[in-house]
């Protein structure tokens, strides 16, 4: 298994989120990276590689060429609307609700930061751009290994900011870039006729399936909390099947708060079962441990020993594929989960 992890990724270090009323100490943090790339130094399941730059025209396979350019130049306008602000993040507070117009943009930043945006969880830092574009790199440069004929069979993508709420246009979840999105746009375009997007992280993969939703080439598949209860709340719903030629390539399995491997691992069999029907020539596995039973804002009930299982589970799909890190905030024990996926996949 190849690795691409993000050299830029702590330049990302939001302060502070809105989380129940208050703003609180990000629990997406710089901490979290580093403590796979430790665990991954006691257990190497493979080399560790920077990933060569990206390419502007790439991103633009996924994302609005205007939302990239809003998230290059945010912090800039930011600082420049006040000097003060470089001691702060920017954090949107005003967003276009249903039927507002959306054509005319804004000149105000905080109206930018809300048209790009849809919650107040997400900071924008100095730092962020350079991090988030730093880790599509590594997203892309791991489609990039394992396609063709001779690529290897996985390669994975360390990094954060995650990926998998972020849309078209939008940043949210704390992800602003889509690093599985930007996998399998990227396999497609290296030749793969069809690809499979499976995401396992607790929270609805809302960014992916929007991207992919009335596409038949790439099948979005995601186990999360029921959005009745959990975030992203207003996707991900057993009912959302894909819409036009995309119509019966979305899957989403809801499973209640309090979910424990058993069940879960079912829902996993019937996604891999999914999978293999669809015949895909590669999978993206968008890879949160936020299923984690002690993870802080999640309330799945995986234990650390189950990602092993996972992680062969996964390998029995038999297909090239690429992990993207995307969920998990249970600091001190994410290293070991992540590592387990990884070494119960080579086997
Ligand atoms: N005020 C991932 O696991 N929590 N993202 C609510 C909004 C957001 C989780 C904050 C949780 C996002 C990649
Ligand atoms: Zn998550």
């Amino acid at each position: 298994m190849l690795i691409f992890a993000n050299p830029h990724h702590a330049q990302h270090e939001g302060r502070q989120e809105m989380f129940r009323g208050r703003l609180v100490p990000c629990h997406e943090t710089p901490s979290r990276l580093e403590h796979v790339m430790a665990e991954l130094a006691r257990r190497p399941v493979g080399p560790v590689q920077d990933p060569p730059p990206v390419e502007r025209a790439v991103l633009e396979r996924v994302h609005a060429p205007r939302y990239l350019d809003f998230l290059r130049t945010a912090w800039e306008e930011w600082v420049a609307l006040d000097p003060a602000n470089a001691a702060l993040d920017a954090l949107p507070s005003t967003w276009p609700v249903r039927g507002f117009r959306h054509d005319i943009e804004p000149s105000n930043f905080a109206a930018r930061m809300g048209l790009y945006s849809y919650d107040a969880g997400t900071p924008l830092t100095a730092g962020t751009w350079v991090a988030a574009e730093a880790g599509a790199a590594c997203a892309l440069a791991a489609a990039q290994a394992v396609s063709g004929s001779r690529g290897t069979r996985s390669a994975t993508a360390l990094t954060r900011p995650p990926g998998h709420h972020a849309g078209f246009d939008f940043f949210g979840g704390y992800c602003f870039l889509n690093n599985a999105a930007l996998a399998a746009q990227a396999l497609r375009d290296a030749g793969a006729g069809r690809v499979a997007v499976l995401d396992v992280d607790y929270h609805h993969g809302n960014g992916t399936q929007s991207l992919f939703y009335g596409r038949p080439d790439v099948l979005t598949v995601s186990i999360h909390g029921d959005p009745r209860t959990e975030y992203p709340f207003f996707l991900g719903h057993a009912d959302e099947r894909g819409k036009g030629e995309g119509l019966g390539f979305n899957l989403n399995l809801p499973l209640p708060a309090g979910t424990g491997f058993g069940e879960w691992r079912a829902a996993l069999q019937f996604a891999l079962q999914q999978v293999r029907e669809f015949a895909p020539e590669a999978l993206v596995v968008a890879l949160g441990v936020d299923t984690y039973e002690g993870d802080p804002i999640s309330r799945f009930r995986l234990a650390s020993d189950d990602y092993f299982q996972l992680g062969r589970d996964l390998a029995s799909a038999n297909l090239p594929t690429v992990f993207t890190l995307e969920g998990g905030y249970a600091v001190a024990a994410m290293g070991v989960n992540v590592v387990n996926v990884l070494e119960g996949f080579e086997g």
